[in-house]
């Protein structure tokens, strides 16, 4: 078979092919593309809020319009099925489905996300929905304190999902639930540069944060368990966590621990109580308290509540052991870790592209997934997110906006470096591009463009930069990595 590529390989194309099976999947979320904000019963959500905040984000920006997919979503489904796009992965906005704090369902919204699920099967692209990316309803946040009250957090979520799951069910097969819990509890609550933008308990409110969530995603997966019974569907759902690769700064046995207790800080405190019923050894201990072991009910609901791994992950940093931090003062204190981008022998870890925490590490990802499956062997990985901002590209003009040859390099280093993985035997099934558009990028407004097609924000038009056309020849396997 590998012969047989190879053959293939050299015969038709440039690069590596990637098998047959292989899907390409173009990624998004609610706020930053849909727009129409105040429209078909739609309720403010905490990022509406926040972004309204003189000061919060670049600009002042915000996602009232966004690149406006909530009115263009045919013209954007055609887009992706002339490159023959997979998989379509894209949010709902809970306050569409919940706008209001009696949980009543919102007919319209589930309306306008069935008219998008229908769309997308006329065309031939499968759905990959996640139901939470960071859009809170504010009422949730002002009434119950958001995403720290687990009782309330799995309330909502529990009607929230059934309402999704009622109303979309027969047209979606990929569920995930949340988006990057590990960025909204820390950036949420830890350092408080994104939504709600809390930072008065960096000690307590993080664990919290990832208590709630780690609950809500149970009900919801024990909800979706008995809706969509194994054996009689073949739907799945997974969480969407996010994860640099942590390398060890040193070969000491002190850094190759740091190296395990970031990943533990980062990734494990998720996905160890979903895949093994507990926290990390030592974070419970470490937190002095602010980190409460899982009682058996909790357990009972969590683990073994994910059919697929779900990642995010753009980038790697060393880490090494840093003993005098004082611990209970805040959650990335009690790691005792230290990060840095720079080697020991002074050189980085690789390229920093526009965002300042985006380094440029194919290598990080291959690590990455390797560990993931030695520890969870978890049946099927799908990268759900993976992408940049070019060095200088909110700087370009005219032509300059499409010729993205350094998205096209970067993407061809970490797919090779998932191929060399899925070749060993890494379940790998699925590689999401962020984004399939230039869209609202949170906190940095439309400064950083992570699409693969370009947006002018002025007139909405669309075209695509030669990195979408590049995927459009990788998915018809006319060119390889
Ligand atoms: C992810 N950081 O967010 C999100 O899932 C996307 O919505 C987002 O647009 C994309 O990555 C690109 O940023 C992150 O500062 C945002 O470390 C910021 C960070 C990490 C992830």
């Amino acid at each position: 078979m590998k012969l047989l590529l190879f053959f293939f390989g050299l015969s038709i194309s440039e690069g590596r092919v990637f098998p047959p099976s292989f899907k390409f999947c173009a990624a998004t979320a609610a706020y930053q593309i849909e727009g129409a904000a105040r429209e078909e019963g739609r309720s403010p959500s905490i990022w509406d809020v926040f972004s309204h905040i003189p000061g919060k984000t670049d600009g002042g920006q915000n996602g009232d319009n966004a690149v406006d997919h909530y009115h263009l979503f045919k013209d954007d489904i055609d887009l992706m099925k002339q490159l023959n796009f997979d998989v379509f992965r894209f949010s709902l906005s809970p306050s569409r489905i919940l706008p209001t704090p009696d949980y009543k369902v919102n007919e319209e919204g589930i309306f306008h996300y069935r008219r998008v699920l229908e769309y997308l099967k006329f065309q031939g692209i499968k759905p990959l929905v996640t139901l939470f990316h960071w859009d809170l309803p504010q009422y949730m946040d002002e009434l119950y304190g958001g995403l720290l009250n687990a009782t309330a957090l799995k309330e909502f979520f529990s009607k929230y999902a059934e309402a999704a799951f009622d109303g979309l069910g027969d047209l979606v097969d990929s569920w995930s639930t949340f988006n990057e819990p590990y960025t909204s509890c820390m950036q949420g609550y830890q350092y408080g540069s994104m939504a709600p933008g809390r930072n008065i308990h960096p000690e307590s409110e993080p664990y919290d944060c990832i208590h709630a969530v780690l609950v809500s995603h149970g009900a919801v997966a024990k909800i979706f368990k008995e809706k969509f019974p194994k054996g009689t569907s073949n739907k799945t759902i997974s969480i969407a966590v996010n994860c640099d690769w942590q390398e060890p700064y040193t070969d000491s046995e002190e850094d190759k621990n740091a190296s395990i207790r970031g990943l533990d800080y980062y990734l494990h405190v998720f996905m160890d109580p979903i895949y093994f019923g507990k926290y990390p050894d030592g974070m419970v201990e470490r937190s002095q308290g602010h980190l409460k072991p899982l009682t058996p009910e909790e357990v009972e609901l969590i683990n073994g509540s994910v059919d697929v791994f779900a990642l995010n992950s753009y980038t790697s940093n060393y880490v090494y052991n840093d003993p005098n931090l004082t611990l209970g003062e805040s959650y990335d204190n009690d790691g005792l870790l230290g990060k840095t981008f720079t080697s020991i022998n002074g050189t980085s870890i690789g390229n920093v592209t526009e965002p300042s925490w985006l380094y440029n590490v194919p290598w990080g990802i291959g690590k990455l997934i390797r560990h993931i499956n030695q520890r969870y062997n978890p049946g099927e990985i799908l990268v759900t997110e993976n992408g940049l901002c070019v060095t200088g590209e909110p700087n370009w003009v005219g032509d300059e906006v499409l010729k993205d040859q350094g998205r096209i390099d970067f993407y061809k280093g970490y797919l090779n470096a998932i191929l060399d993985a899925v070749e060993e035997g890494v379940p790998v099934s699925t590689f999401c591009a962020w984004s399939m558009f230039d869209n609202y990028e949170w906190a940095r407004g439309y400064t950083q463009r992570f699409g693969i097609t370009y947006v002018n924000y002025t007139t909405q038009e669309r075209f695509f930069k030669d990195s979408a056309l590049w995927f459009g020849r990788l998915i018809n396997r006319t060119e390889g990595v």
